[in-house]
């Protein structure tokens, strides 16, 4: 055959297997990838990747604990430690918002230990010796509030210093009377409720009240014990100048060996729910306020349980199982 009928040949050769490719391309197009290799391949380590998560430092050594939201830079963030079993642990941290004079959240986790109720409440408030602008005494005088714990004195009771610092005036939310002891109060003793239940190893929580929705040009309907109406002005401030937040939230993060469910509550900060501190409102009220983490990020701004890896926390994240806890208050 002369050069020129073998590349003819070739040419024809070629045409047709391209006309045929159309029919069925697997004659033609070879396979790109050998068929063990067209699964998504994922790379070891895949499970722990974790884009958000906190740094910790020499300063904060807790600022990647599970309880801790992803932390804002503007903000001023404070870990309270105590030494307990002769062990420096984490009791609460919190972030200070300096022109709001409020926390934007506080944060702390139960566990075997950290449950325990070992002493009484303290009841002795004073200004945060971590933070120089912290609230004194004088901030909460007459303005028609109670002082509302925002970690509660209930929740660290396991030793006595991890009390006192409850008592922070940082960690205390300008809170209507019969909300603080009727209707939220509620929430926090099923807290600690799950938290002391034993059917957790550990109970993360992130509590606050919405630093991005205040109460605007708000007079309640009762007066607090120092006989005045709760007010706050047009920038939702009280009258010493206190955030007032329009809702309350809470961030319930429960670890039972590898499994992880979460849990959230957005509930208005008003007066009007029918409830006081003699009458304390039934836990069947409180599922009706249940939102999954996604949505309470939503509402509040804030990263919560970034510090998991981002898969697990995306699936924790997403939904909130209702009959995965037990609606049950024995606190
Ligand atoms: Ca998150
Ligand atoms: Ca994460």
């Amino acid at each position: 055959m002369t050069p020129l009928k073998s590349l003819l040949l070739s040419l024809c050769l070629l045409t047709l297997l391209a006309a045929c490719g159309g029919d069925d391309p697997t004659e033609t197009l070879p396979p790109v990838t050998p068929p063990d290799e067209e699964e998504p391949i994922i790379p070891p380590g895949d499970d722990e990747d974790n884009a958000n998560a906190n740094e910790a430092d020499e300063a904060h050594p807790f600022a990647t604990d599970l309880s801790i939201p992803h932390l804002d830079a503007e903000n001023q963030y404070v870990e309270h430690t105590v030494s307990f079993r002769e062990q420096e642990i984490l009791n609460y941290a919190l972030e200070w918002v300096e022109d709001k004079r409020h926390a934007a959240w506080v944060a702390f986790s139960f566990d075997s230990e950290t449950c325990q109720k070992n002493v009484n409440r303290t009841n002795t408030w004073m200004p945060d010796p971590f933070i120089s602008s912290s609230p004194q005494e004088s901030d909460h005088k007459s303005d028609g509030f109670d002082k509302g714990h925002l970690c509660a004195s209930e929740d660290r009771v396991y030793n006595r210093t991890a009390n006192e610092q409850t008592f922070y005036y940082t960690n205390i939310s300008p809170q209507m009377t019969s909300f603080n002891g009727g209707y939220w109060v509620t929430f926090e003793k099923l807290l600690q409720t799950w938290a002391r239940s034993g059917a957790y190893e550990h109970v993360y929580v992130t509590k606050g009240g919405t630093l991005n929705h205040l109460l605007t040009n708000f007079t309640g309907t009762q007066k607090a014990a120092d006989g005045r109406l709760p007010q706050t002005d047009a920038d939702g401030l009280t009258n010493h100048g206190l955030a007032c937040p329009a809702y309350y939230f809470m961030a319930i993060l429960a670890k039972q060996g590898e499994n992880y469910q979460a849990i959230g509550f957005l509930v208005e900060h008003r007066d009007d729910y029918g409830y006081s501190n003699d009458h304390q409102a039934p836990v069947e009220l409180i599922q009706a306020h249940a939102i999954n983490i996604d949505e309470l990020e939503a509402q509040t701004g804030l990263d919560f349980f970034c510090n998991l890896p981002d898969k697990t926390e995306a699936q924790v994240e997403a939904t909130y199982e209702e009959n995965a806890w037990e609606w049950k208050v024995t606190e």
